[in-house]
């Protein structure tokens, strides 16, 4: 049998779409939260990829108000907690030469005021201790972490 090729009109994305749980919908978007699972940037990316996504990328105030929220209804235990994120130093020598894993070309950032405030610190915390803004951090230690990927294969926004 040949394979049917099957177009999406007006009609289809009108319908409500959800991600498969335990991935979180927002707008067309698909977040995943590591639960009890810490791991080093290398290895929470690998997980990530694995799952079809990359570390999360955040490019709107709005995301990360999603991301607040989801976080804020997850219980005390994991509230303050920090998340990393696929924010990654690529210039070693540069501090401020961030950039997003998952190719995004977002320039929204939310970083503490004194952060980011390391060459060695090459990895992105999302701080649940300090009002959720971000922080450099050190990539070989294990956090939680949060993954991403689009709702609808195919429809790569960048924005
Ligand atoms: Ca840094």
């Amino acid at each position: 049998m040949r394979a049917k090729t099957v177009f999406i009109g007006p009609n289809d994305s009108a319908k409500p779409k959800k991600c498969e749980a335990p991935w979180r919908t927002y707008r067309n978007v698909c977040f995943l939260f590591s639960d009890n699972n810490h791991q080093k940037f290398e290895d929470a990316q690998a997980i990530c990829y694995k799952k079809g996504g990359f570390l999360a990328s955040i490019r709107s105030s709005q995301e990360q108000g999603f991301l607040i929220k989801t976080i804020q209804g997850m219980g005390s235990s994991l509230a303050r907690v920090r998340w990393l994120i696929g924010l990654y130093q690529y210039d070693p020598t540069d501090n401020k030469a961030y950039r997003w894993l998952d190719g995004s070309v977002s320039s929204f950032r939310n970083w503490m005021p004194t952060q980011p405030n390391s060459v060695y610190e090459r990895c992105a915390l999302l701080d649940g201790s300090n009002g959720y803004k971000w922080r450099d951090e050190i990539c070989s230690n294990r956090v939680l972490f949060i993954c991403r990927k689009d709702l609808e294969k195919g429809k790569y926004n960048v924005y």
